[in-house]
């Protein structure tokens, strides 16, 4: 398939081109302008409009929940989001989703749920308008990770943060999505309005926590009284989402935008999987998510149901049901995927689905699921785990999607000290072998030398890493190594023993290269 020899004709993409757009992309069937904003979101990228935006297009175009579009929200002002705000203004805020399955074959979706998209360096005011709205019921965030501004060491907000300490003392001006969130909060509050579910779709550990976590600890530095009514009226379901969304170089654009015969200036590509379960706990309200494949589980929720009315459910003490779906994809999918980035980085391997070509990583990643990995996880009901595993395999070999291993491989050392934490602690405890996880951790410290096996350098992305701290990583000392907070998690249970065999996989590695050591433990 020679994806540039398309001679199609590539159509500017707007409202009034929708109905001259190629037969093969699927369109709204439901009247835009009649869909008005239920849901507010933070960070709207690529895996928010590849995800929540699809169940939310498919609930709109089965009629009858117009009330249920979107508005997405940017406070990080720089051009780039400067830019998107224009092109989404361009295309009267429609963009197409292109899904392409392992075999190649492949679909585009133009997706109609975006009402509006606020640039909000420029217009907080008109951000604050719409949180406030009666008819806004839900916010959602996908933030990342480091978004929840979240100490990794003492678990606490930080509110020494500049940004934080702005909008602490310019409440009504604000600059960060926890000084407009609790600044639209408490105007509701205000106005006798009930709050909005605070939804976090963000692939983090108990997310609807950590949401919490921040919010409240925003909110009691600024208000005690309103922060007490935020944790009692205000939803933060936890949830666990997954789908492979890459980043799109130019380059990328250009390809699906072709293959479309469209020229679209905010594609999105990704893979034909979908999931989402998510806790059925809402402060105002819901879609009918049920409907269109989110699997809603009941967990914790806000009035009654399974804590008593004024108990504090984020902090009741019990697991949500959710955990056992996230702990499977991060300790399956997230974490062979982090095996793979690194590795692929150090054998200057482009993408993901070629580092599965070699068989040394296969067989790695495939021995460190099997024996390492899958005999430590308990399946949530209806899960078979070694079909999970299967599938995510697979999932990954998918070589349409270009997701590059400098994607995966970014910010490793947050990902990590959550992915690898519970593998490696097995394997320190005695519950499993130990000689595939000393190869992990030696591949994870060497990756962040930024400096592949043959030499050459590579820029380091870890926003987790101070300066005296990536000073450590790149000089590659083995006494300091294990001092970086990617350990963060095991620290206490890391043996004198276990850092002289990491520290001798990694001479190792860069005498003999990745393949040769990853063959050395198969057995
Ligand atoms: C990846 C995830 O960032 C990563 O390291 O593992 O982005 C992964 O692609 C998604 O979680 C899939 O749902």
């Amino acid at each position: 398939m020679s994806l540039f020899k398309t001679d199609k004709k590539e159509i500017a993409l707007n409202n009034e081109t929708i109905s001259k757009l190629p037969n093969s992309i699927t369109r709204p069937a439901y009247d835009r302008s009649k869909v008005t904003t239920g849901i507010v979101h933070f960070g709207l990228g690529n895996f928010y409009r590849a995800h929540l935006c699809v169940y939310l297009d498919r609930l709109l175009q089965a009629g009858g929940h117009d009330h249920w579009g979107i508005t997405g929200v940017e406070v990080i002002a720089n051009t780039v989001n400067q830019q998107k705000m224009k092109d989404y203004a361009a295309q009267n805020n429609l963009y197409t989703l292109t899904n392409f399955k392992e075999d190649g074959t492949h679909k585009a979706h133009l997706i109609g749920t975006l009402c509006d998209y606020l640039y909000a360096p420029e217009d907080g005011e008109k951000v604050l308008k719409v949180l406030t709205a009666p008819e806004t019921k839900i916010v959602s965030l996908t933030i990342t990770e480091g978004g929840y501004n979240i100490d990794a060491t003492s678990g606490a907000f930080r509110l020494e943060h500049p940004d934080v300490k702005h909008d602490l003392q310019n409440p009504q001006n604000p600059k960060t999505v926890f000084g407009f969130v609790v600044e639209a909060l408490a105007r509701r509050r205000a106005a006798g309005l009930l709050p909005f579910t605070v939804m976090s779709c963000d692939n983090v550990m108990h997310n609807g926590k950590a949401a919490f976590k921040a919010f409240t600890s925003f909110a009691k530095a600024r208000d005690e009284e309103l922060a007490q009514w935020i944790e009692k009226d205000v939803a933060f379901p936890n949830s666990m989402v997954d789908r492979i969304t890459p980043t799109l170089s130019q380059e990328r654009k250009e390809y699906v935008n072709k293959l479309n015969g469209i020229n679209d200036l905010v594609p999105v590509l990704a893979e034909e999987f979908l999931q989402w379960v998510l806790e059925d706990n809402f402060s105002n309200g819901r879609p009918d998510f049920d409907k269109v494949g989110v699997q809603l589980i009941s967990g914790i929720s806000v009035n009654g149901g399974i804590y008593a009315s004024g108990s504090n459910p984020q902090e009741a003490g019990s697991a949500p049901v959710i955990d056992g779906f996230e702990h499977v994809k991060l300790r399956v999918l997230n974490s062979t995927h982090s095996i793979l980035g690194t590795s692929g980085m150090l054998e200057n391997i482009d993408y993901i689905d070629q580092t599965l070509e070699k068989k040394a990583i296969k067989d790695f990643v495939m021995a460190v699921l099997e024996k390492d990995v899958l005999p430590t996880i308990k399946a949530p009901q209806g899960v078979n785990l070694k079909q999970y595993a299967r599938v995510t395999v697979e999932r990954f070999t998918n070589p349409a999607l270009g997701d590059t291993c400098s994607r995966i491989a970014g910010d490793s050392v947050s990902k990590v000290n959550v992915f690898w934490a519970e593998t490696v602690k097995n394997a320190l405890t005695g519950c499993t072998e130990i000689k595939r996880v000393e190869v992990m951790c030696a591949l994870l410290l060497e990756y962040l030398r930024g400096r592949r096996c043959n030499g050459e350098v590579y820029a380091l992305n870890e926003p987790a890493l101070s300066p005296a701290q990536m000073e450590i990583a790149k000089n590659g000392s083995q006494d300091e190594g294990f001092s970086l907070p990617c350990f963060d998690a095991v620290r206490g249970y890391l043996t004198a023993e276990f850092k002289e065999k990491v520290n001798a996989y990694r001479g190792q590695i860069r005498s003999k290269g990745v393949f040769a050591v990853m063959t050395s433990v198969l057995s």
